[in-house]
């Protein structure tokens, strides 16, 4: 077997997926490889999510994949989804940013707490790229503690005037529904769908970020932002519900991280083999060996943990602790992977010509994100021994 595919499938875990599951996985990674890899650095360098790969991207069924079909998704299995997430962060984390967004938190918040006429008027639209959705979760004073959240949404007659301001959000600038989460009078977490023309409405891209470079990131302002009551999710209530979108996306960065994680090695791997240092090619040098074979290690036991949760989920028997543990660990070991592939290059490993470098500073946003490692670290500890140490 060639280097390439001994990285792609070292355990054979191919083996156990579906010819479904296959032909999406192969059909994204052929998108990836033509469309995205050649110009990702470029992109990433400009600072500038490329929009027109949001109908290409709709045509691949990317978006509510898992959802049921008449929501316009396409019924995919977990670990479909999950693959799905693994080939367009090969490409670039960004890019599997803006499709977790857009799945796992703007349309499962809709699917999960919506009315039916909301889940109709939206998932379809989001489903074909037509419309593209942000969370709007974190502040600027509370991000991983979120129930301090200062956002308010008071009762009107006809509805809700919600003010206050979001951090961090990705797609705020290229969304056309904000999903907000925001007390009620009672001091109740609900979801509100927010279109982002609403008068009072404003996102304001971030531009100062050295990481997640080709995705969108913004803050929103609402002030004073009158919806009526059809914008309320209304099975939203309590901090339970944007978590449960967040576990989610955590599943979806589980598989995501993989994939950044076999593009840097799978780099590496060929440049080793022809970069000559002392007289003869890196590859043939134990400590350049070594260090190849801990970035493989990793891999496995990324993919390991991927596919297990993949079938926990499908099993219907996934728990949240259980994803932050796999999501904890598998964004540190795909950050320690860019690292080290980084190293390896040498000054080369600075240039975005070549991935590690921007697939590393990628990462540290997926390690703080979605829950950093300390906040999954005491999710974990809790859920181990009835302690909350937060
Ligand atoms: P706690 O008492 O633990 O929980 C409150 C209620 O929520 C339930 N719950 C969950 N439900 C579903 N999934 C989970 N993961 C859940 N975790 C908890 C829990 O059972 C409880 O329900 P109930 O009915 O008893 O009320 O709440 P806490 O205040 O102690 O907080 C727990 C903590 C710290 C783990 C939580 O606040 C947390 O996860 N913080 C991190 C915040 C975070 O991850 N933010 C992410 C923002 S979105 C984002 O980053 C998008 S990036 C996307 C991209 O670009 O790809
Ligand atoms: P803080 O909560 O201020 O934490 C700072 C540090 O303190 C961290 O290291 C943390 O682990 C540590 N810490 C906090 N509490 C404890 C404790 N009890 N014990 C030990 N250590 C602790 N949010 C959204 O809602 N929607 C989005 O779409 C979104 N996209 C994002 C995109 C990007 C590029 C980034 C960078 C962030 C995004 N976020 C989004 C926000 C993200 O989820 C938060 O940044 C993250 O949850 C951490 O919150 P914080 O930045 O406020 O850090």
């Amino acid at each position: 077997m060639d280097t390439a595919s001994l990285i792609d499938d070292y355990f054979m875990l191919d083996m156990g997926l579906t010819p479904e599951e296959r032909a999406v996985r192969d059909t994204i990674r052929h998108f990836v490889e033509v469309e995205v890899r050649p110009n990702a650095g470029r992109w990433w360098l400009e600072g500038v999510f490329p929009t027109e790969l949001i109908p290409r991207l709709a045509d691949l069924g990317v978006f509510g994949a898992m959802l049921p079909e008449e929501y316009g998704g396409a019924g995919l299995s977990a670990v479909g989804y999950g693959l799905i997430m693994q080939e367009l962060e090969r490409g670039d984390s960004g890019l599997r940013s803006l499709a977790s967004v857009q799945s796992s938190l703007a349309m499962f918040a809709v699917y999960r707490f919506g009315s039916e006429s909301q889940k109709l008027h939206y998932l379809p639209a989001m489903a074909r790229g037509e419309m593209i959705g942000c969370f709007g979760l974190t502040e600027p004073d509370a991000g991983s503690d979120p129930g301090a959240m200062r956002t308010r949404a008071l009762k009107t007659e006809s509805g809700y005037v919600i003010s206050g301001a979001k951090r961090w959000i990705t797609n705020g600038n290229l969304a056309q529904m904000a999903v907000v989460w925001a007390k009620d009078d009672e001091g109740v977490i609900r979801g509100f769908i927010v279109p982002v023309e609403s008068p009072g409405f404003r996102a304001k891209k971030i531009e100062t970020k050295a990481s997640m470079r080709m995705s969108v990131t913004s803050e929103l302002y609402l002030d004073d932002v009158e919806v009526p009551q059809t914008a309320l999710l209304p099975a939203s209530r309590g901090l339970g519900s944007p978590l449960a979108c967040l576990t989610q996306a955590r599943y979806g960065i589980v598989w995501g991280v993989v994939g950044a994680a076999l593009d840097c090695l799978a780099e590496v791997a060929e440049y080793v083999k022809t970069r000559v240092a002392f007289g003869r090619p890196l590859a043939r040098t134990q400590l350049i060996q070594e260090r190849l074979v801990d970035m493989l290690s990793r891999i496995v036991a990324m993919q390991l943990r991927a596919f297990q949760l993949g079938r926990l989920y499908q099993a219907g028997t996934l728990r949240p602790p259980q994803v932050s543990l796999a999501k904890r660990d598998n964004a540190r070991a795909a950050l320690e992977v860019a690292r080290l592939a980084r190293e390896i290059l040498g000054g080369n490993g600075i240039s975005v010509d070549y991935g590690p470098i921007r697939h590393m500073l990628n990462l540290e946003t997926v390690d703080t994100y979605e829950g950093t490692y300390e906040v999954h670290t005491l999710a974990v500890g809790r859920d181990l021994l009835q302690e909350n140490a937060f």
